[in-house]
């Protein structure tokens, strides 16, 4: 018999509480997020937990971001509302708790647990995602695509499961990776051609225009066109965030070794605000400091900062992206990587400024996000033998 996703969240707000007071009886699995935990991640884990629900239980997805930083991702909040109270954050339990007792693990939208997780590689028993193979938790269910979205390989696994409600929370995160299935983005594939097709003829549309306040905050929309829209328009609004904020809205780390075995800390924050607009409104000195303190609060060894968005170049509102590069004080030669960095084609890096051991440049080639960047960089630090 199937499981109704009405039912399946009702259940799950159940066993969410009982796994936040640690008093859950049985043997959990836990459907764990990245921790830039946005809107694909999100998603991707809250369906996939109820694709797997269909045959064990209990299954409950993991945000693995804290409860507060919600408000740093307005579309999220806004498209998981009513699910939200039967959510279970990254701070809500103990997870190396948990990892004592009897548990299984699925890896959503990533398929290396991250470096400050690494206790559950021994746990992880399938992975479905859409990020370049690191090679981790060999003997796991493993689907990994080159998809826009980890959310059409979710999707994929719940044909005959959709409801309007459910099509429309799978629809958003596709929507907002593949910039609404945009050609010059260059991200959607076949596959979330066909789920959006798919899943847009099963939401419920309104029929009725709304204004453009209601639908940042209802998201009721006439389709596809206007959900993301609304989506991006949610996703955009960061301009209140302070320099610190931005650093940490969208962030991920891990740990790499060089050639010599010395583990770095690389952490890669992706800002979607273009570096021109941020300098104007805070000036370089204050998102230095902002960044030098991230370094230090995260014990980072390198912190690489992606900025992007639409800046007006020659009057015409143009898509970039800029990197920043900041190291730990002890770390060795930082000129030497920075020179390393530079020649790597996936970036394309064109200097802006250094100043302060921060160094600023325009990456020319717009079409690598950390995606691309992480693997690239990570055989830059690979090679570090001084
Ligand atoms: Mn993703």
């Amino acid at each position: 018999m199937t499981v109704s996703f009405n039912s399946f969240i009702r259940t799950l707000a159940v066993n969410s509480s009982l796994l936040r007071a640690n008093t859950l009886p049985s043997h959990p699995t836990l459907v764990l997020g990245n921790e830039s935990a946005d809107l694909d991640s999100m998603v991707s884990s809250l369906a996939l937990a109820y694709a797997l629900s269909q045959t064990l239980s209990p299954v409950i997805p993991v945000i693995n971001a804290r409860r507060e930083d919600l408000a740093l991702r307005p579309d999220c909040a806004q498209l998981l509302k009513d699910e939200l109270p039967a959510l279970t954050f990254i701070d809500d339990i103990d997870l190396k708790g948990l990892a004592q007792r009897p548990l299984d693990v699925w890896l959503v939208d990533h398929n290396a647990p991250a470096s400050r997780q690494a206790f559950l590689e021994p746990l992880v028993r399938g992975i479905v995602d859409h990020h370049a193979d690191e090679g981790k938790c060999p003997e796991a269910l493993r689907q990994i695509e080159t998809v826009a979205s980890c959310t059409t390989l979710v999707a994929q696994r719940l044909k005959g499961l959709v409801d309007p409600t459910l099509a429309k929370l799978l629809l958003a995160p596709i929507l907002l990776d593949s910039s609404n299935l945009s050609a010059a983005a260059c991200r959607a594939t076949p596959a979330d051609v066909a789920c959006v097709e798919w899943l847009s003829s099963l939401v419920q549309w309104t029929q009725t225009e709304a204004t453009s306040l209601d639908v940042t905050t209802s998201l009721d929309v006439r389709g596809p066109d206007e959900l993301y829209a609304a989506l991006d328009k949610l996703k955009g609004q960061v301009s209140h965030l302070s320099a610190y904020d931005l650093l940490r809205k969208d962030y991920k780390q891990w740990q790499v070794s060089d050639a010599k075995g010395r583990p770095w800390a690389l952490g890669i924050s992706s800002v979607g605000f273009p570096l021109k607009k941020w300098v104007k409104r805070d000036g370089l000195p204050l998102i230095e400091t902002a960044l030098k303190k991230w370094v230090e609060s995260q014990h980072l060894d390198v912190a690489l900062v992606m900025t992007h968005g639409k800046a007006k170049v020659d009057g015409v509102k143009v898509y970039g992206r800029q990197l920043m590069v900041a190291f730990a004080p002890q770390v060795a030669e930082k000129e030497r990587v920075v020179e390393m960095l530079t020649q790597l084609d996936v970036l394309g890096l064109e200097p802006l400024e250094s100043m302060g051991g921060v160094w600023a440049f325009v990456q020319s080639r717009a079409e690598s996000s950390r995606k691309q960047v992480f693997p690239a960089v990570k055989g830059v630090i690979e090679c570090i033998d001084f």
